[in-house]
């Protein structure tokens, strides 16, 4: 059966906003920072260009024990042999995800609300193993992530669900301890960690303002 990851601070990548730096090395510089896992995200690539930014961050992974989630795309999860899949709202159900991936690989489910939260529950027992919540604060980093649910949504999505919560949205060193009180498990971070100068620096200053 597949792994409990430790998702305390989630590295997503973001293409774009590595920049000249590039997603490759903005990994290698998180892990020495404490990342706990990182998820490749990159929405405008192509499924070969999707592919090949996955497996080069799968072989920089190899041996450090963190885990690699690929996000929307079961396909190029399975192909590269990542820990997980993430899925959103209009990627494949995680129910017919699961049917294709069997029982070892993660799947994370993004949900911004109750509703969705009550979605998951009725999904067969296993479907789900964690869900992204957010955005909890505004961001600039995914345009259409819908209005942030704040600490108060996050809080309520916390209190029910029966699955471990990684919040997302807005998220750096300044509020983490606030998300972390409100009962997220874990951190996922794009932007403070993607466009900081020393992105080890910056998932380590979120890694202690979470108290982990
Ligand atoms: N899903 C909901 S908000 C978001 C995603 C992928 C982007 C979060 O990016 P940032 O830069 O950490 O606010």
């Amino acid at each position: 059966m597949r792994p409990v990851l430790d998702l305390r601070v989630y590295l997503v990548t973001d293409t774009r906003l590595c920049g000249k730096r590039g997603v490759l090395a903005t990994v290698a510089a998180a892990l020495a920072g404490g990342v706990t896992a990182v998820q490749v995200r990159d929405p405008q690539a192509s499924g070969r260009q999707l592919y090949e930014l996955a497996m080069s961050v799968r072989n920089r992974l190899a041996g450090t024990g963190v885990p690699l989630i690929v996000d929307d795309r079961l396909d190029v999860a399975l192909a590269v042999g990542a820990n997980g899949v993430h899925l959103g709202q209009g990627d494949l159900p995680p129910p017919a995800a699961r049917a294709v991936a069997g029982p070892d690989l993660v799947i994370g489910w993004s949900v911004t609300d109750l509703a969705q939260v009550a979605d998951a529950h009725r999904f067969p027992a296993g479907t789900v193993d964690y869900l992204g919540v957010g955005p909890v604060y505004g961001t600039a980093t995914k345009p259409d992530a819908g209005p942030a649910i704040g600490l108060i949504g996050l809080q309520s999505v916390c209190a029910v669900a029966a699955m471990p919560c990684v919040a997302i949205g807005g998220i750096d060193d300044t509020n983490a301890a606030a998300v972390t009180t409100s009962g997220a498990a874990g951190l996922a971070v794009v932007s403070a960690i993607c466009t900081a100068a020393d992105p080890g620096a910056a998932a380590l200053r979120i890694r202690q303002a979470a108290g982990w």
